[in-house]
């Protein structure tokens, strides 16, 4: 072999929305990428992508014939598509000048951003926000459209929602729930490697109204109807409660406000429950005898909390590791995020909180159509590292607001997605492969490095750059606008106690946070104003909660009327992957799954051309049969591209951006539709 021919061999991260956070390795030939794949030596992908990234990194992520490679400037009406090349230094010029004129009239809080998982990697998927802090701007809340109910349930719960069980801690218990998450299609690897282990020793419950593959390898699948979680969390602890099941100590000891939940206890006997959920009572008896019984570990998927009364449901299902016990032991615990504040990142120094002079202006992603419609409100808006034509709820509303001539819009992505076509520039940013960075598993307690492995494509540059260039435009003299990536990357290693230079990290990939698992609350305190677990508390009224959890649900959808869940699709990350070529063929038409006796109830022939609608909109697709769907439930998972489909339009246009009873999140689980024959 030449020298020529040299294969060098790069370890890198994948830095998706993905609890897999998977090791990669990049082989160059000649200096060229030549192929991205699965890290042999990582634990979670032992060596192969998912399916998904197999294909996209090896395919629209380095296409240059797809990728972005120079700022655009729009050239037509809003919307249609028609953009001019143009150089950098146009591009930021302009940019600056719209925000000179707009800071000059003392409007900051009129620059909107929305950004949130394009990429998450902690400097790529954070430090713009120092920039918008410093001008004062509005934040459009990124959580809102993903799990802040969750976060926030945790947090008055618990008092940190943002720190779980350690997966290491596993082989030591007797069993895992998995309430409302999917790992099959969310956390490929996990599903495939970690629970596979996990069942040598343990039983697996899974809580979820699909029978997704997770679900058909549990020992137990409760399939309960959408929304009625609450119900089901009590009518397991009926079972605990009457078999001596509950951890009377650790009650007495570490929770406020138990007494006030006996009345829901009592009445949500197992006859009870499966008359509203759904779930058989002698199943729901098996399960809670396989909890009660050992160590446990309780996965909260972020599906679960998707739901209109997702606050309500976070805290009676958290209600089952309080009464048992499982807190603050290997092997037992509860899962929700293992985000990385809690491994000593300092979130206000890598988001510049400091480079505000006020408080923040947010909104929820569920009121961001009225804040773009009203005048004078939002006059200038950047999307970066999210897709918010494809993601968000009342896409036909946000889009009518998108092409709003009055909105200032500049948006960065890798590709021209169905959001940029809006925009009056379009940025192009660099990928994860084309620049160094940190990577923060949230499902394992670990550190790893993003490590550049090839130049930007064309003129691309990482997210973090683009902010830096435009903050020179502007004159702004604050260091912390300009800090370097090497030198955060060192202050972020210092900050999360790693003991090593980036370049020994880089040639590890990842390394454990600490030697020994985590074991959050391990001393029985919690960081509450209590210092227990406040099941009751005055917190809860505050937030506008009630006192105590309900052991309420959801009524059943009207006759007609079907339930749509729209959760993570096997082949796409969000909206991702949705333009590579070699995916779609994959995917398909677009297309939505009932259960059998639903075909047959609307004499639906498999795969005929339907229409699902409501108030928001309308959606013509092809119908399928499962019995992996509950009756009154349509399957419909997300993130297609408008652009690409038929209908011009992904499961959103249907997605009236309900808000959950706590932290104005997405309910986007609790939409329901009716569906139609096409004549
Ligand atoms: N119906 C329905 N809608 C949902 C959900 C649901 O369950 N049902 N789930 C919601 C959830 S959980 C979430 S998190 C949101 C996610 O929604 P979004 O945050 O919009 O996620 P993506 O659609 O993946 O968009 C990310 C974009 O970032 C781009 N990108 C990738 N890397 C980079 C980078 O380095 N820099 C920049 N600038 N861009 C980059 C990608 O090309 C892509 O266009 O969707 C929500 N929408
Ligand atoms: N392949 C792939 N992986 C992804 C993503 C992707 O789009 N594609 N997105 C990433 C992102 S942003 C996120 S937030 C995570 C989300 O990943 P998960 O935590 O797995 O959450 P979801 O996929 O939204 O939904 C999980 C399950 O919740 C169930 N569910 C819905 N309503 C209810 C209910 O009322 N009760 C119960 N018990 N279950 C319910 C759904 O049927 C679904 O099977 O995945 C990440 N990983
Ligand atoms: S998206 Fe998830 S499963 Fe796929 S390569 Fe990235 S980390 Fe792994
Ligand atoms: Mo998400």
């Amino acid at each position: 072999m030449g020298p020529g021919m040299t294969t060098t061999r790069i370890k890198t991260t994948c830095p998706r929305d993905c609890y897999d956070a998977c090791g990669i390795v990049v082989l160059k030939k000649e200096g060229r990428i030549s192929k991205v794949l699965g890290d042999p030596e990582h634990e979670r992908s032992r060596g192969a992508l998912c399916a998904k990234c197999a294909l996209a990194y090896n395919g629209v992520w380095q296409d240059p014939s797809v990728r972005l490679l120079e700022p655009l400037r729009r050239s037509g009406p809003k919307g249609s598509g028609q953009f001019v090349p143009v150089s950098w230094d146009e591009a930021l010029d302009d940019i600056a000048n719209h925000l000179q004129s707009v800071l000059g009239q003392g409007s900051g809080s009129s620059i909107f951003h929305t950004h949130y998982t394009g990429t998450c990697s902690l400097i790529a998927g954070n430090m713009p926000n120092r920039f918008f802090n410093r001008l004062g701007a509005t934040e459009v809340d990124p959580d809102t459209v993903c799990n802040k109910a969750g976060h926030e349930a945790l947090k008055l719960m618990f008092g940190n929602s943002f720190g779980g069980f350690d997966p290491r801690t596993a082989d030591e218990t007797q069993c895992l729930l998995i309430w409302g998450a999917n790992p099959s299609a969310s956390a490929p690897h996990i599903h495939k490697h970690w629970l596979s282990g996990l069942k040598k020793h343990a039983s697996l419950i899974v809580v979820d109204p699909i029978a997704h593959d997770t679900a058909q390898l549990a020992d137990i699948h409760l399939q309960p109807q959408p929304g009625t979680d609450a119900v089901l969390a009590y009518g397991l602890l009926h079972v605990l409660k009457e078999r001596g099941m509950l951890d009377e100590a650790f009650i007495a000891a570490s929770v406020q406000g138990w007494e006030q939940i006996q009345d829901e206890i009592r009445r949500c006997t197992p006859a009870h429950v499966a008359a509203i959920t759904g779930v058989d009572a002698a199943l729901l008896e098996r399960a809670a005898g396989l909890y009660g019984a050992g160590r446990s570990l309780l996965w909260m998927g972020q599906g679960l909390q998707r739901q209109p009364q997702a606050g309500n449901i976070m805290r009676a299902v958290a209600l089952l590791p309080t009464a048992t016990g499982n807190i603050g032991k290997s092997g037992s615990g509860f899962f929700f995020m293992n985000a990385f504040p809690d491994r000593g990142v300092d979130m206000d120094m890598l988001c510049g909180t400091a480079l505000r002079s006020g408080p923040i202006n947010t909104v929820s992603h569920m009121d961001l159509v009225e804040a773009l419609v009203e005048p004078e409100r939002c006059r200038v808006l950047f999307t970066w590292n999210n897709n918010i034509a494809a993601s968000n709820p009342r896409q036909t509303d946000l889009r009518q607001a998108l092409a709003r001539e009055e909105i200032f819009h500049v948006a960065l992505d890798l590709f021209h997605t169905d959001t940029t076509r809006y925009a009056d520039y379009v940025l192009p940013a660099a990928s994860f492969l084309e620049f160094d960075d940190l990577v923060v598993s949230y499902f394992d307690y670990t550190v790893s490095a993003q490590v550049k492995a090839a130049e930007p494509l064309g003129q691309s540059l990482p997210n973090q750059e683009i902010f830096r260039r435009l903050a020179l435009r502007l004159g702004l003299s604050d260091e912390a606008l300009y800090e370097s990536d090497a030198e955060l990357i060192a202050s972020l290693l210092v900050q999360m106690g790693v003991d090593e230079s980036f370049a020994s990290l880089s040639s590890k990939g990842t390394i454990p946070w600490r030697e020994t698992p985590v074991l959050h609350f391990q001393d029985g305190c919690f960081p509450t104003p209590s210092g227990k677990v406040q099941v009751a508390a005055s917190e809860w009224v505050a937030a506008g909660q009630p006192e105590f959890p309900q052991a309420s649900s959801d009524m059943p959808p009207a006759p007609g009327l079907y339930r749509l869940l729209s959760p993570a699709d096997v082949w796409l990350m969000n909206s991702s992957y949705g333009n590579d070529e070699r995916i779609r063929t994959r995917l398909g038409a677009q297309k939505a799954w009932i259960h059998p006796d639903e075909m047959l109830r609307n004499g639906f022939a498999e795969g005929q051309r339907i229409q699902l609608s409501n108030a928001s909109g309308a959606l013509v697709l092809d119908i399928h049969g499962s019995d992996r769907v509950p009756r009154q439930v349509v399957l419909l998972p997300k993130g297609r591209w408008l652009s690409h489909e038929a209908a011009n339009a992904n499961v959103n246009v249907l997605n009236p951006g309900e808000k959950t009873d706590l932290a104005e999140s997405s309910a986007v689980h609790g939409v329901l539709v009716r569906l139609d024959a096409l004549s």
